[in-house]
This record gives structure tokens, sequence and C-alpha cells, in this order.
């Protein structure tokens, strides 16, 4: 005899709280399975089901609302089967929040041997042990909905940069003919209230950005993605592309930059329309010494620290700024102490999240235009 518990779920939505006047900068709030998110939010990348170096009760004490997690990785370990036997990923990692998987196909791109990718699917060599597989986007969407995602991504294939328009044309549709598959594979087997996004891709060709928001649009999902930044392309052409493709999109539908970018791209992106982000920048560059704060990059390994009893940033709040000198991290840090790792994350997630809690501020009082030149001002003077 098995209890079934019966809850009622609200279905995903999202409503815009502000959008504001002068700028393209919105406030929005989504509501998921596992909670709402206030939008621009930035979303710390936990590939393996872990935020590098932080638990989830950290994550929860600097406010992030929700972070990522990778099909691709968990796929391969520790294996669907493993995380099925405890209700999904939530349970697997002892996170109550909202999570968003990515569906694999840049993983695929970026990490995998002898990828190949057919009509059918992503065919690919796993970077673990060379075991060989076959993502289609029916898979991508089984191994998400046995994740539990909150929000699942399609199944998309991001090109490398510089491409030919011909290239990025024949691959924007196998996106869409993808994300086509993948919706109809979601909608049999999705959980109540569990949102699917759609992908754009085109390059960095402007009428393939327009073509391929609006297959997408077509197509109808829970939210819009802009995939294929931040790929190599210089900024200027980044935040272009982006400019193009976000009016094509649904003003009513939350919009996901992925793996962007630095706290200015993530300023720019705002400025544009955009309301969510992903990127390891924050992490990953923590354990390599490199400390983002209000004034620019501080590279903690750099001999002016040493003897600093400055914090990070005098302007941050976190843990790791109440507590710590410049000159303790940076002794931890050439020491390689493990300390070093969750002290730097602590503070740079600190700083990503509070950039969108003060962004989405501005938004709501009307000054996002301030709000943009006094962060430009101090970030790139450093006074
Ligand atoms: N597609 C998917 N995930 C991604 C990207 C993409 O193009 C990018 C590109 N910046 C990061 N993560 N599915
Ligand atoms: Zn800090």
């Amino acid at each position: 005899f098995e209890e079934v518990e019966e809850r009622y779920v609200e279905p995903f939505h999202f409503t815009l709280d502000a959008v504001c006047e002068k700028t393209g900068a919105r406030a929005g709030t989504l509501t998921t399975p596992h909670g709402i998110i206030k939008t621009p939010v930035f979303m710390p990348v936990g590939t393996l089901g872990t935020v590098k170096s932080l638990a989830p009760e950290d994550l929860a004490g600097l406010n992030a609302q929700i972070i990522l997690g990778n099909t691709y990785h968990l796929y391969l370990r520790p294996g669907c089967d493993v995380i099925d036997e405890f209700g999904g990923l939530h349970q697997f990692m002892n996170w109550d929040r909202p999570l968003l998987t990515d569906s694999g196909g840049f993983q695929i791109f970026s990490l995998a041997k002898l990828q190949k990718m057919t009509e059918e699917g992503a065919h690919f060599q796993s970077h673990i042990d060379g075991s060989r597989h076959l993502l289609t986007p029916e898979k991508a969407m089984e191994i998400q909905v046995c994740l539990g995602s909150d929000i699942a991504m399609a199944l998309d294939e991001c090109i490398p940069y510089p491409a030919s328009h011909e290239q990025a044309l024949e691959s924007l549709g196998l996106t869409t003919r993808w994300g086509k598959r993948s919706k109809e594979a979601w909608e049999q087997t999705k959980r109540p209230g569990h949102a699917l996004f759609g992908i754009v891709q085109g390059g960095m060709y402007g009428d393939l950005r327009k073509q391929s928001a609006e297959e997408l649009r077509e197509i109808g999902f829970d939210g819009y993605a802009l995939g294929g930044l931040s790929v190599g392309e210089p900024r200027d052409l980044m935040l272009e592309m982006a400019g193009i493709s976000l009016p094509y999109l649904p003003q009513d539908r939350p919009r996901y930059i992925m793996g962007v970018g630095k706290p200015q791209d993530l300023v720019d992106m705002v400025n544009l329309g955009a309301d969510m982000f992903d990127c390891v920048l924050p992490t990953r560059n923590a354990r390599n010494g490199q400390l983002f704060t209000s004034r620019g990059p501080l590279n903690i390994c750099n001999a002016q620290h040493r003897t600093s009893s400055l914090p990070v940033d005098e302007e941050c709040q976190c843990y790791t700024c109440r507590n710590y000198s410049r000159a303790y991290l940076r002794h931890l840090y050439m020491s390689r102490e493990l300390l070093s790792y969750r002290l730097n994350t602590i503070h740079n997630i600190a700083f990503f999240i509070s950039l969108m809690e003060k962004a989405r501020e501005a938004v709501l009082a009307n000054s996002y235009e301030a709000f943009y030149k006094d962060f430009f001002q101090k970030i790139e003077t450093g006074a």
C-alpha cells in the first residue's frame, strides 16, 4: 500500500512587476513548484548537483533563489537511476528551492569527445570513461523529468564562433526541430507546474536570430533563452545579437541569457530586457583567486594584499567581507587551503546575486538608467 500525496501545484507563470520607462529593463516574478523567483536573477551553477565548495544552506544564506544543474553531467554520473531512487535532484542534493537544468547539447559541444550531431540527436563519447551515448530531444526531456527540474531546457545545438551564415542557418533549423520534439515529449511527461524553455540560436547573424526566435515562439515555450552567446565573439557583437533577438521574444515570458557573463555583461543585458543569467565565472574565478568587486576585479594573490586589513569589497555585506581581511584570504589562497575556495566563492556569488537585487530595486524605483551609469562609472574607473 502506497500513500500518494496529491498536492495542488500552481501553474508555472511569469508576471512583470515593472518595466523601466527609459531602458528595456524589467523586474518580474516567476512562480515554480519550489517557490517564486524575483527577476532579474543570477543563478549559481551547480553542474554536478553542488555549487562547488558550498552547501545548500550557504546558498540559501546568500539569497540564491534558484541554481543550475546539468543533464549531461548528472546523466553520466551518478546516473538517473540513482537520482530517481531519491525522487529527484532536489532530495538527492538537499536543495528545496527552484532548480533549472541545461539540456546537455552545449556541454556535449564543449566537453564530450567525438560528438556528431544528426537529425536524431547528439552522438557523443563520455568525457569520463569514453562510453558512447545518444542524446535525443526525447531523452533530454526524460532525464530532466527524472531530475525534477522546475525549469527544463529544450535540446539545442550551439555552434562555434566564427561560423558561416550557411552553417548557422542549417544549425538553427536543427535547433528548431529539436525544440519541437522537446516540447512534444515534455508535454507528455512533465510534472504539473514545471516549465520548459526554448533556446534561440542563429550564430552572429541578425536575420537568423530573428528567424530562430520566431520559430520557437510558434512552438510556444514557457520561457525563452538566448544560446550561442559568449562563445568567443567580441563583447559588442554579443550585445548586438542580444539586442536584436530580445525584441522578437514575447514580452510576457521570462528571457534567459545562457552562460553570460561578467558583471558588466549582466548589467548591459538587463538594460536590453533580459531576466535570468547563469555563469561559471563567479564560482570558477573564486577558485582561481579572482574576486569581483564594485570597483572591478581583484586578484587575491597580488602582493599588494599581503598585509591588507581591508575586506574584499567595502560595499559588500557577505560573510567573507564581514569577517576576513584581504591578507588572510591571500594567505589561504597562497597556501591552497580548502577554506580559500569556500570564502572566495561565498563572496563572488554574493556579489553577483546582490548586483541583480540592486538592478531589480532600480527597475522598481524607475531609476535603472542612473543605476547603470553609476555601476559602470565605479567598475571602470575604480573610483
Ligand atoms: N546552449 C545551451 N546551454 C548553454 C549555451 C547554449 O548555447 C551557452 C552559450 N553561452 C551556455 N550554456 N543549451
Ligand atoms: Zn563579500
